[in-house]
């Protein structure tokens, strides 16, 4: 659009004035981008099980925790009290570290990001919850369209396999500590979520993996393979997907490190929320 001025002179020059402002914020940006991305970059290089990591968007701050590439135990042993049989033990090489959020999705974070809020119980820093699968795909996809993951990352569901990984942080036993301390659970949690991080975290620094509320995974739920594996990633097909950690309504056993659930992807419930990872890839 050409500028008229008052004496009845065309002009470009506003626009080009506009133009050289825009570039100019854009150049900002982007250097803000650049050194985040430097900044990651030699983080994951040199970060070791718990480092954290923290990244602001749009206001509301996203801490992660560092989990190294590793190998672990998935499942539970026959002399585990209330185990099932679908916690096979097998071992599972993770061939990449990722970065696992340090709480729970809390409603302050999906609103950021989803532009509203979900959960039958409201607060900011309470855990998102009734919210989908498909819904926390949805938040996955528009938390990578903000571009705040610099090149070669990106946001992610867990898989069951990074969830269990990180949920034990190097522990064996049927919890990664003292349950009472570390979770809200049917005899404590008084009916209702709780503010995330307002437990013990676990030993790399990861609140609510047990309890508060369930956490969809990305896999297709079915049955662990019979031998050893590396980087799984669930089963090919399916119907329902992976809920992990227990919650406010679950009774301990549920809560357990090892311990599966799974529902229609479509399922909204007021104890299954979401926690999201971020790990290499396009
Ligand atoms: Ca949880």
């Amino acid at each position: 659009m050409l500028y008229t001025d008052n004496n009845g002179r065309t002009s470009a020059l506003p626009l080009i004035v506009a133009g050289m402002i825009l570039l100019s914020l854009c150049a900002a940006n982007f250097a803000v981008l650049h050194c985040e991305a430097e900044e990651m970059t030699k983080k994951k290089a040199e970060s070791k099980a718990g480092d954290p990591l923290e990244l602001t968007i749009k206001d509301v701050k996203f801490r992660f925790r560092c989990c190294p590439a590793g190998t672990f135990t998935m499942g539970s042993p026959s002399s585990e009290k209330n185990r099932d049989n679908n916690e096979t033990p097998h071992q599972v090489t993770l061939t990449q570290g990722f970065w696992m959020l340090e709480t729970e999705v809390t409603q302050d974070m999906w609103k950021t990001v989803m532009a509203g809020n979900r959960g039958y119980f409201k607060g900011a820093k309470l855990p998102v919850e009734s919210v989908s699968w498909s819904d926390c795909q949805e938040f996955v996809e528009k938390l990578n369209a903000l571009g705040t993951a610099p090149k070669g990352y990106k946001f992610s569901l867990p898989t069951e396999a990074q969830w269990e990984y990180a949920c034990r942080a190097g522990t064996t036993g049927a919890y990664a500590g003292d349950l009472d301390r570390m979770a809200w659970h049917r005899y404590n949690g008084e009916r209702t979520t709780h503010e995330v991080g307002t437990k013990k975290a676990n030993a790399w620094g990861l609140y609510d993996m047990h309890g508060n509320v369930w956490e969809w995974c990305s896999d297709w739920y079915g049955d662990y393979p019979a031998g050893n594996v590396t980087d799984p990633a669930g089963a090919s097909s399916g119907s329902r997907r992976v809920n992990r950690g227990g919650s406010w309504v679950s009774d301990a056993l549920y809560c357990r490190s090892a311990y599966r659930y799974s529902l229609a992807p479509d399922r909204t419930v007021s104890d299954l929320g979401v926690r999201v990872s971020r790990v290499s890839g396009q």
